[in-house]
């Protein structure tokens, strides 16, 4: 039976504790019980040395032992493996970015044509901004003749032959000449995709560091181009994210209400779910029910586009989607694509709560398939509404279990919504940047990972963080664990610094600004690459970094890559498969710092992050004239062990 202490060792949050418990209690299966039972884990497959490429093989390096293979059948070296590896992993991240980028897209396009199923632009400014960046003339035009031409020349994008990628322009000339010089400067991310997938076909690129450097091709593709498209044609669509308060945490769910969660990552879905609950006829069906009203909230990313577009409630991270249903209070779990647990179906069958699957490439056994079309949205929208509205009657009282608590947060800092709070001019950020009451900007980011306790790796670091006077803007789950820890708050600057709790109150934002969905860590970027071209440098002159306390999946290789590749110091709190290789590990660490003006530090201890970070600033400072304090003397300082 997991014990009380157990549950608080898995995690720092309070009601995730308490789900746990519960869970240990009904006996349900988690992520975390099923780590354990994965122990011990396969040792090749931690270090990236196995290889399944090939039928000769799968073939395995053996690392540390005198006598093993050197060598797979075919020669590759570890070396080779390990770096084929990780492209396969980045070009994995990249494609699930950009093809929810092309998503959106199509979604534009439809709307342009009239053929979509219930959407509108909502943001013609960006729309004309946008435009004008592609050369799309805008005077005298309908908004619906302009978005044409817009989705036409994005979508065009993804399958550029020859390059550039129009969006990767907002990088400063400087970096723009080193992904030039080091053959690095993308074409359309479709293209590197499939030449990633190339390349690491038995028998192609066996050089470690020319595979490295075709994952760092792709992940600018997805940076720059992919992951960027989806931001700024998602905020045509729905609205340019501006500040709103919300609320986080499994105590967003109402007990007397039909709850209805949308999980995954693609607004077109969510934001179609969120009108259908509005439906009056659909709210008179759930009081005919016995309900007292619809509550949809949002979980993972498709939380955090609706959480920082209309302050629709958070129930929670990645970790917590099996949580969510142990409350035994949901009636659909609506999902789309990524970071959705295959184990859904399994444990929903415990309970009432219907798992809805609406993507075509994304379904799962043992779930009810309602696919959705953004032809007819808003119908198919209402359909799903129905069937959760309809599964109330059969919730067990008895089985509901919900969580007190919840948080509240202001998030919705889009980089418009930064430049709007500064006064609309960079200059008093810039300003406190110089003066040093800010030491430095960091995008901390990424997912859960039941190895690390949840959520102690987010807070954790954050807070030390903004205790130091570093400005901290935040994405993905890291952003649901500080919105669940209070610190999205303006009153949050009571933990950070005298330098920036004096800019924050100024302001009135938070030290801890929420910047969005993972696909919009592109907004770090375009905010970094703002900031460097004001003081004339590069992103890589800039005091500022990159984390992923929590990371697990393909697309944070692909993030952090791109963060690297973008000039940013990045340091991942969990390991990635890549220490089976010496030179790998040393090229990603050490040698990459010459090559493209920054590295990766892998530290899972958050204090001791922090540490790194804030050393890595003070030298940036220094090396731009800044005052700045000598990076030895900030102390080594470590956290308790995470469990
Ligand atoms: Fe083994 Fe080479 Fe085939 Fe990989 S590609 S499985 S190392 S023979
Ligand atoms: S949802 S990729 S667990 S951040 Fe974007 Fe969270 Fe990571 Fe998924």
């Amino acid at each position: 039976m997991v014990t009380q202490d157990r549950a608080t060792k898995r995690s720092i949050d309070p009601a995730t504790q308490s789900m746990l418990r519960i869970a240990a209690k009904q006996g349900r299966e988690t992520a975390w019980k099923r780590l354990a039972v994965q122990q011990p884990m396969c040792g090749y497959g931690e270090l990236g040395v196995c290889c399944q490429n090939c039928t000769m093989g799968p073939c395995y390096i053996e690392v540390f032992e005198k006598n093993g293979p050197k060598k797979g059948v075919c020669g590759a070296t570890a070396d080779t493996i390990v770096a084929r590896n990780l492209l396969r992993m980045i070009a994995a991240g990249a494609a699930a970015h950009s093809d929810h980028g092309r998503d959106v897209v199509h979604t534009l396009l439809l709307t342009a044509q009239g053929k979509s199923g219930g959407y509108a632009i909502k943001d013609e400014a960006k729309l004309e901004a946008l435009a004008r960046e592609y050369d799309i003339e805008v005077e005298g035009r309908s908004k619906e003749e302009i978005a044409l031409d817009l989705s036409h020349a994005t979508y065009a994008e993804f399958g550029n032959q020859e390059g550039p990628i129009r969006s990767t322009r907002r990088a400063p000339e400087k970096r723009v000449e080193l992904w030039q010089k080091l053959g690095v400067d993308p074409r359309g991310v479709d293209r590197e995709i499939v030449e990633s997938m190339h390349r690491t076909h038995i028998g192609v690129d066996n050089d470690y560091v020319n595979l490295i450097l075709h994952g760092l091709r792709t992940s600018i593709a997805d940076g720059w181009g992919g992951s960027m498209i989806a931001t700024e044609l998602t905020d045509v669509l729905f609205g340019t994210p501006e500040p709103v308060r919300g609320v986080s945490n499994l105590g967003v769910l109402e007990a007397d209400q039909v709850n209805i969660i949308a999980h995954g990552h693609e607004p077109t879905l969510s934001e179609m779910i969120v009108e259908a609950a509005e439906d009056p006829e659909l709210i008179e069906l759930a009081k005919k029910q016995g309900a007292e009203g619809i509550n949809v909230v949002g979980l993972c990313c498709s939380g955090n586009e609706l959480l920082m577009r209309h302050g629709i409630p958070i129930a929670g991270d990645f970790l917590q989607q099996e949580l969510a249903i142990i409350t035994g209070a949901v009636e659909a779990m609506v999902v789309d694509v990524q970071c959705i647990m295959p184990a859904l179906p399994k444990l929903a069958e415990c309970y009432h709560t219907k798992i809805i699957s609406t993507s075509p490439k994304a379904k799962f056994p043992g779930a009810t398939h309602i696919e959705f079309c953004e032809e007819q949205a808003y119908e198919i929208a209402k359909e799903i509404v129905r069937t959760a509205v309809e599964n109330y009657p059969s919730r067990n009282l008895e089985m509901v279990n919900i969580p007190e608590e919840t948080s509240e947060c202001m998030i919705g800092f889009s980089v418009e919504a930064i430049l709007k709070a500064l006064g609309g001019s960079l200059d008093p950020l810039l300003g406190a940047v110089k003066s040093g009451a800010i030491r430095g900007i960091t995008g901390v980011v990424g997912c859960n990972n039941p190895k690390v306790r949840h959520g102690y790796g987010h807070v954790t670091l954050v807070r030390e963080l903004i205790k130091h006077d570093v400005l901290v803007v935040t994405t993905g789950c890291n952003a649901i664990a500080c919105a669940t820890a209070g610190l999205l708050l303006p009153e949050a600057a009571e933990q950070a610094g005298d330098g920036l709790k004096g800019v924050c109150e100024a302001l009135g934002i938070p030290p801890v600004l929420h910047m969005g969905s993972c696909v919009d860590n592109s907004r770090i970027l375009t905010a970094l690459a703002a900031i460097a071209n004001a003081l004339g440098v590069d992103i890589s002159q800039l005091p500022a970094a990159g984390a992923a306390p929590e990371w697990m999946s393909e697309k944070a290789v692909s993030i952090g890559t791109y963060f690297v590749s973008s000039g940013v110091f990045t340091v991942l709190g969990v390991a990635p498969p890549v220490l089976g290789s010496a030179n790998v590990t040393k090229l990603l660490t050490e040698g990459a710092e010459d090559v493209i003006g920054a590295t990766f530090a892998v530290e899972p201890d958050p204090a001791m992050a922090a540490v790194l970070i804030r050393r890595h600033i003070e030298n940036k400072r220094n090396a731009l004239g800044l005052p700045a304090v000598d990076p030895e003397t900030i102390a080594v300082t470590t956290s308790q062990p995470a469990d």
